[in-house]
């Protein structure tokens, strides 16, 4: 009956079974990490060697022990209104040695975790991949080699059939461009290669092993949808001028197009295929590479967003001899009167998510998608503790509201939009950031025992999520 009364003065109302939940993924909350059996990733591996790359050299050993607390942590998800919720298996922990045999501890848990929730009535939505590659994986190459690629393609098939009966939602990767950004261009993740060629291949092994993944979901006949978790950051020109708009449509084919386009329409951008052709940096590609990536199309995509990107036409040229980047082709621009979160240094420009929403409706056949992750990271956030010991995070109540008022209003003309997941249901620990940056609902006090404290932005998700809406 409140609820009913409430809905009445709601704003922004969302369609019946809308998702409301958030998303997190194995490595990052799990811990436990050489527990029952599980073998290092590359993370742990990274960590061993160089734990200094790591914000206050916190590595992924000890990750929030969600491994341990998953009970409670999915009552927590109660509530704060989750009606679903993403995480990611760890194939390090379900396959240790990369093909072979399968841990039947790891099976265990995660049976327990997907059960658990779902008799809360929490839909389990599972990725199969997050940045995690095995560490016996990434000394046959990591996705440079196509044995890898097959060895992936093996673990996925056995995930469906050991958790297809439940799991009615896949993703093959979660934000498959990061590892090739930041694992071989741009020198920010283990292995630190910095060398186009080689990105590329990555990039094209990874969507090979999607589309072979995704076939394979298909022969299964699993129940249930199939798709991919990518990080959308729509190029915006500096002005209209010709210059500006072109540096930015190459843009947009490097960084959203490369992985957006193969999946969704089975085709890499004709101008993308062409930059790297005439560079000679085209990967190597396979007989049937094609064709799989033709046939194999997803049924539901996850859109990531945080920021735009912003460039302009390239100012100064770049020496012959410089090793190739995509950043000849474009300069990244700064727009001056932009909004900031000043925590993470990324803008913030909550519109574009309407964008990407209208771009998905007209030029992507309208797919079934939801927001997948959205979030602001702040650090110190235990300053805003107040006398009730709790996080009183009214940014990012303000910064969900700011982005779901553009949401609703692209569902409104016509996007096929199912559902929000925040980044994220509790702190949890990211990458070579560690615990710096906080996204959750949930504070996780890493000096206490990983002590969970429900936070403001929490207690307003579950009346949101109640109402449907704001
Ligand atoms: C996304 C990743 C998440 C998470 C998030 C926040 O791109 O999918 O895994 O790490 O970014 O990142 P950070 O903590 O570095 O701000």
């Amino acid at each position: 009956m409140e609820n009913e009364k409430n809905r009445t003065k709601l704003r922004y109302r969302f369609p019946s079974n809308f998702w409301w939940g958030s998303a997190a993924s194995g490595p990052q909350t799990e811990g436990a990490a050489f527990t029952d059996g599980r073998k290092s990733s590359i993370w742990d591996y990274w960590y061993s060697n160089e734990p200094e790359c790591f914000h206050n050299s916190v590595g992924p050993e000890h990750t929030s022990n969600f491994y341990h607390q998953y009970k409670e942590d999915i009552q927590l998800m109660k509530e704060t209104g989750h009606t679903s919720f993403r995480t990611s298996i760890q194939w390090s922990r379900l396959i240790p040695d990369g093909v072979g045999e399968v841990n039947q501890k790891a099976v265990t848990f995660y049976n327990h975790v997907i059960d658990e929730l779902i008799a809360n009535d929490i839909e389990p939505f599972i990725n199969l991949y997050h940045f995690d590659m095995p560490m016996c994986m990434q000394e046959k190459g990591g996705w440079e080699s196509r044995e890898v690629v097959e060895a992936y393609v093996n673990y996925a098939e056995h995930c469906f059939r050991l958790f297809g009966d439940r799991v009615k939602y896949w993703f093959t990767f979660n934000e498959p461009i990061v590892p090739v950004e930041a694992g071989y261009l741009y020198d920010l993740h283990y292995p630190n290669v910095v060398d186009f060629k080689r990105a590329a291949q990555v990039a094209h092994h990874t969507i090979v092993a999607h589309s072979f993944a995704v076939e394979a979901f298909k022969k299964i006949n699993a129940a249930g949808k199939i798709g991919i978790i990518l990080n959308l950051t729509p190029s915006y020109p500096r002005s209209e001028d010709t210059a500006d708009v072109k540096a930015a449509h190459i843009a947009d084919s490097f960084f959203n197009r490369s992985f957006l386009d193969p999946v969704t329409k089975g085709e890499y951008p004709e101008e993308l295929v062409q930059i790297l052709r005439d560079r000679d940096l085209l990967p190597v590609v396979e007989a049937t590479d094609l064709e799989v990536i033709k046939n194999n199309p997803i049924d539901i995509l996850g859109v990531n967003y945080y920021q735009p990107r912003r460039v302009k036409t390239k100012e100064e040229p770049v020496p012959k001899e410089a090793p190739f980047m995509p950043e000849h082709l474009f300069d990244p621009y700064i727009k001056p009167d932009r909004k900031i979160n000043p925590h993470r240094g990324w803008e913030i420009c909550e519109e574009v998510i309407y964008d990407i929403m209208m771009d998905i409706r007209d030029h992507y056949g309208n797919i079934p998608f939801f927001i997948s992750e959205n979030g602001m990271g702040v650090e110190g956030e235990a300053k805003f503790r107040n006398e009730e010991s709790y996080i009183e995070d009214d940014y990012r109540i303000e910064f969900i509201q700011e982005h779901l008022k553009w949401v609703h209003k692209g569902i409104q003309e016509g996007a096929n939009c199912l559902g929000y997941h925040l980044w994220t249901f509790m702190d949890n620990w990211s990458w070579t950031n560690a615990y710096k940056n906080r996204y959750g609902l949930v504070e996780v006090d890493i000096t206490n025992n990983f002590k969970r404290t429900i936070k403001k932005s929490g207690r307003w998700y579950k009346q949101l999520s109640e109402n449907n809406g704001f």
